[in-house]
């Protein structure tokens, strides 16, 4: 299935990465359990939420609209965990923490692709990530180094 993208202008950094913005979706303050939505290209599989920072908008604003649009998730914007880059496909992440604190019943990419939203450990998460998305495994890395250091 193709995901139009609904009048979404995206933006780039000076060096031409495309610039995104995503979140660590957490089911409370303890960050032990993390929202994942199925892939639009492979629904079985599950993917961070996140996407393109439109022009204008800055990447707080850009995180918190991506998890309602696509996981029909409302809550905290948290701390900024990092920049993270995906040489091959040319964009640029900053990845937030985001506590829910409000699951809608209907959303966005629900009503448009029938995209899901599952809560996960981080391990589990890890896990489904590793084998599809493996430079979302660093926003858990680095989330993992915060807590030992
Ligand atoms: C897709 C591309 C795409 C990206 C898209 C990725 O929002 P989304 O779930 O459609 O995310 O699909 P995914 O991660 O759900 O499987 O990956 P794909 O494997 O289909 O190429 O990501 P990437 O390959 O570039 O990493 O980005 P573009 O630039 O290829 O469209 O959409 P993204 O960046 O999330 O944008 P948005 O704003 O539509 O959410
Ligand atoms: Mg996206």
């Amino acid at each position: 299935m193709v995901k139009e993208k609904p009048n979404s202008v995206r933006t780039y950094d000076e060096d031409g990465f495309r610039r995104r913005a995503a979140c660590l979706c957490f089911k409370d303050a303890s960050e032990q359990e993390v929202l994942l939505v199925s892939s639009s290209r492979m629904p079985d599989r599950w993917v961070v939420p996140g996407g393109g920072v439109e022009p204008l908008e800055d990447p707080e604003n850009a995180a918190k609209r991506e998890i309602l649009e696509e996981a029909g998730v409302r809550g905290e914007l948290g701390r900024h965990l990092g920049v993270f880059e995906n040489v091959d496909r040319k964009h640029r992440t900053l990845v937030y923490v985001f506590i829910a604190t409000e699951l809608l019943e209907e959303w966005e990419d629900l009503r448009s692709m029938g995209r899901k939203r599952k809560w996960f450990s981080l391990a589990e998460a890890r896990e489904h990530l590793s084998s599809f998305k493996a430079i979302q495994v660093n926003y858990l890395d680095l989330l993992e180094h915060e807590k030992v250091t």
